[in-house]
């Protein structure tokens, strides 16, 4: 073997060997989050505009969702300065559907894309209340189906449409990769977490924000169960 084929192919090993190693050293984060407190009955939302599409479902408010075994619902996770992490590139959606933004809480990367939609056949205005990045009021006729944006600074924030004041909703424009929100068991679980000890942090709109600290073996996975004391 000349001595140039032999060099590359030792490089090209030795790279592999270093992806497949760094690969194994990452764990799971995973945990629940609950409400201490007797679950609270959800307030009906009262809908007094475009009845038709707007009234087609019951709605509920959404601040405070506890599930079976007092899960926590929307509660956002985020694992914090993960040592090469980048935002996540994915497009995000949020939709009005039946005039409800769903999800409740949209994740999107720094940079990049979200994508809102209007599939209701009527006029939306979605107002965002930012203010690490510009804040918009911007009307969504029945005709535009589709609008598109992106925000360039971490924040979380509330939206809301101007045509039906009970819509309420978030947006959390993260820096992290590992950044998730609880279902409706209040669980959660972020995959692929390098070895490590970081903070980790809990967002709740209506709770607030806590943190704690976990150490993420080589493998397997680290709890980071969290309590918010009832209201
Ligand atoms: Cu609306």
């Amino acid at each position: 073997m000349n001595p140039t084929k032999k060099n590359l192919s030792w490089i090209a090993c030795a790279a592999g060997s270093f992806l497949v190693a760094s690969l194994a050293q990452a764990g799971n984060v995973v945990g629940t989050v609950k409400y201490a407190g007797a679950a609270p009955a959800p307030a009906t939302v009262k809908v007094t505009k475009d009845q038709k599409v707007c009234a087609k479902d019951g709605k509920i408010k959404e601040d405070l969702l506890v599930g079976a075994d007092k899960g926590l619902q929307n509660v956002v996770i985020s694992v914090q300065a993960v040592p090469g992490a980048k935002p996540p590139t994915e497009k995000a959606t949020l939709d009005q559907k039946g005039c409800r933004f769903n999800p409740h809480v949209t994740l999107v990367g720094v940079g990049a894309p979200l994508e809102i939609l209007n599939n209701d056949g009527i006029l939306h205005n979605l107002h965002t209340f930012s203010s690490a990045n510009p804040a918009f009021n911007k009307a969504q006729p029945r005709f535009k189906k589709v609008m598109k944006t992106t925000f360039s600074k971490p924040e979380i924030f509330r939206i809301a449409c101007d045509a039906h004041n009970w819509m309420a909703g978030w947006i959390v424009v993260t820096d992290s990769p590992y950044t998730t929100t609880t279902g409706a068991n209040g669980k959660f679980k972020l995959e692929g977490v390098p070895a490590g000890t970081y903070t980790v942090k809990y967002w709740h709109e209506k709770l607030g924000e806590k943190s704690q600290e976990v150490t993420v073996a080589a493998s397997g996975d680290a709890g980071a169960d969290l309590e918010y004391p009832a209201q």
